[in-house]
């Protein structure tokens, strides 16, 4: 069976048969394999989840399934109009259940393509403000989500510390024998360490909560309409309990980001302050659960996702690019490479964002 015909039998495991169909590729996550399903003059999106990084897939559907109906009542509340656009719809298999599971094992699930949207990877200071304004409306909607905490659909997903560690293993393990490749980098994420674990000294003190978070609000992770208005957050596999700071951090890790994620040319990469700024604006309108802790280390959330991307990407490169989809063999050290350029920018200009978030707070 070629590969076309393999994806429509597995688009009529959730929707009637038809030959009116097509389906295309879709987007540029690392993660997943999305398509594009037309079929009867509606649109949906197809997705391969990647079971070996996310292992519990009906955990992982029921996360969403909670996140999605909790906030789709929210906008009933508030009257909003078009909210199949506002929020993403899953749709549920002939079986009834939120997933096919195929007969090679891997597992797909379909959703309602969100009609007249775009996003995008490099964006301006007016957007940066909607985007804000988006990522905190997404917290406080889910602020108040009934019942235990979201399932943790990757253990240990955004712990500094126990990213360190998986670090360290794969320097001493040096399994792709990349190590001698990668000069300076270890030791600058080394001398780095013990400033990044502030957030878990700030959580044992009682000062920093988790709540819910998106944890990839990746400035791509935010849909817009036609007119550039926020339709709606997607990528919704990672929400669940986190510091905010990890949120606010990885928007300008992408978003402000002059630079590509993954440029060459490391000239090109520094912090874009107006879209930082932006950004910080839109969120603490509303985000106003905050504690003071939380305001205060926003501008650090930035260093600390970005550093943390650093490590990930890193890591990823000395164990032979077993996580990211990768383009060529060194691209995950041309993005480690990116990433640091980045957080050495976000360093020199930390006190400037502080003083941004100090300003905005007032
Ligand atoms: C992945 O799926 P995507 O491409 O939006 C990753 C994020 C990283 C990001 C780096 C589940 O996000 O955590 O920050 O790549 N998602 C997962 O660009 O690991
Ligand atoms: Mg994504």
């Amino acid at each position: 069976m070629c590969e076309i015909e393999k994806l429509r039998n597995i688009a009529f495991q959730f929707i009637p048969e038809t030959k009116d169909i097509e389906i295309k590729p879709l987007g540029a996550g690392h993660i997943n394999d999305s398509f594009k399903v037309t079929a009867d003059g509606k649109e949906y999106v197809l997705q391969r989840i990647n079971h070996a990084i996310f292992k519990n897939v009906p955990e992982l559907q029921n996360n969403i399934l909670r996140v999605t109906t909790h906030i789709r009542r929210k906008l009933q509340e508030k009257g909003e109009s078009e909210i199949n656009r506002k929020v993403l719809t899953l749709v549920a298999a002939k079986n009834g259940a939120l997933f096919h599971q195929d007969a090679s094992g891997n597992y797909w699930r379909l959703m309602d393509f969100i009609a007249g949207s775009k996003s995008y990877d490099n964006i301006n200071p007016q957007l940066a403000y909607r985007a804000g304004l988006a990522f905190g409306d997404f917290q406080r909607m889910l602020a108040d989500l009934p019942g235990a905490p979201l399932f943790e659909t990757i253990p240990h997903f955004h712990d500094m510390a126990s990213r360190l560690a998986d670090f360290s293993e794969s320097v001493k393990a040096d399994r792709a024998k990349r190590v001698a490749k990668t000069s300076g980098i270890i030791g600058e994420i080394e001398a780095r360490a013990e400033e990044f674990g502030l957030p878990e000294r700030l959580h044992r003190e009682g000062k920093l909560p988790k709540r819910t978070n998106h944890c990839d609000t990746k400035v791509n992770n935010i849909l817009f309409d036609e007119n550039d208005k926020v339709l709606c957050v997607v990528d919704l596999d990672t929400v669940m309990p986190g510091y905010v700071l990890s949120d606010f951090g990885d928007f300008i890790r992408t978003g402000a980001n002059t630079g590509a994620e993954d440029d060459k040319n490391l000239d090109n990469i520094s912090v874009d302050l107006a879209i930082f700024e932006g950004y910080a604006k839109g969120y603490l309108e509303k985000a106003t659960f905050l504690n003071e802790t939380e305001i205060e280390n926003l501008a650090f959330g930035a260093k600390l996702l970005t550093y943390m991307q650093t490590v990930r990407f890193f890591t990823d490169y000395l164990n032979g690019d077993t996580y990211y989809k990768t383009e060529y063999p060194e691209h995950n050290l041309v993005r480690t490479k990116a990433q640091f350029k980045l957080l050495q920018s976000l360093e020199e200009n930390f006190d400037k964002m502080k003083s941004i978030v100090a300003k905005l707070k007032k």
